[in-house]
């Protein structure tokens, strides 16, 4: 009988489950390699983890690696219910919190290798992390869409590690009571992006939609995130911060190293800023993560769900 062992951890009410041992052998090559490899030979493994009946669709899993680039204390592929992530702000904030919990790390600046490039997190001594992320951009500016059910949505196509599709001009109340609502137009806006053709630069599908409003608590902004599974992200989104702080960087409206604190739908909130390195916007998202479970899941090859049920 298989077993993997996890530690699971949530970030601002957003859950990641850290595979430590028992995860596909990879090998050793760059990150990016890796995750095809994980994907065209043992997808069983994905949808193992995070799929029902263990799973469900708004938990992330993160297959602990060895790392390729050199000085990282680890590296590390993200995953979800229906695929694989390049980056994931919050799951890098749930990772070095589980690696903390393990005694492997302890406060200071870590690397980590993604199949999107090192990321660097700092842990601080309460806790929280600050996740040095990859490089963000906008790639498109007032992208016109033909919405079913809604009409004309006009938002941004910018990338924070993922492809994101940012609205601000929407009608919908931005409430944790108006989730279903909220979930239905963000699909929508999917299918409207997938239909007029409309991808990130490498024509990478846009699958993360971030609807935005003002914050009822004095944070910046709230948002609303659909992930690819159809799910919601209960934290802000380490991502797609990272995504709205390149659409306010070139809009003029927010300056390098000010503050931006985003909050999400259910109220948690990262403190996000950025500064330019070459000419490049780098974003910085501090949050926290709470270690909640540690872990053997077990794969019983008579169980007929085993694998998990693929979404
Ligand atoms: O925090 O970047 C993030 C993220 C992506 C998908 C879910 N969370």
């Amino acid at each position: 009988m298989k077993t993997i062992a996890i530690i699971d951890s949530h970030t601002g009410g957003e859950p990641t489950r850290l595979v430590v041992d028992g995860g596909p052998e990879l090998g050793d090559g760059p990150l990016a390699q890796r995750l095809a490899l994980f994907r065209g030979q043992f997808d069983h493994l994905r949808t193992a983890v995070v799929c029902e009946p263990r799973g469900s669709d708004v938990l992330v899993g993160a297959l602990l690696c060895s790392p390729h680039a050199p000085d990282c204390v680890a590296g590390v592929i993200f995953f979800n219910n229906v695929g694989y992530l390049g980056m994931c702000g919050h799951g890098m904030i749930g990772l070095v919190a589980s690696l903390a919990f393990l005694g492997r790390i302890g406060p200071g600046r870590h690397r980590v290798d993604t199949p999107v490039g090192v990321v660097e997190a700092e842990l601080h001594a309460d806790g929280s992390v600050t996740v040095n992320n990859v490089a963000a951009f906008r790639s498109r500016k007032n992208v016109l869409l033909q919405v079913e059910g809604h009409g004309a949505v006009t938002g941004d196509v910018a990338w924070g590690g993922n492809w994101f599709f940012l609205v601000e001009g929407h009608m919908l109340a931005l409430d944790a009571d108006n989730i279903e609502a909220l979930t239905a137009f963000a699909v929508a806006v999917g299918h409207a992006l997938a239909l007029a053709g409309v991808t990130g630069d490498d024509g990478a599908p846009i699958d993360h939609i971030e609807l935005f409003a003002p914050s009822p608590t004095g944070a910046d902004s709230r948002n609303f995130v659909l992930c690819p599974g159809k799910a919601y992200d209960r934290s802000p989104c380490g991502t797609g911060t990272s995504a709205k702080l390149a659409c306010l960087a070139a809009d003029g409206k927010l300056a390098e190293h000010a503050l931006w604190r985003q909050e999400s739908i259910i109220g948690s909130v990262f403190e996000a800023s950025f500064r330019y390195r070459d000419g490049q916007l780098m974003p910085s998202i501090r949050g926290k993560a709470w270690v909640n479970a540690q872990a053997r899941l077990i794969v019983d090859e008579d169980d007929p769900f085993a694998w998990g049920i693929a979404a």
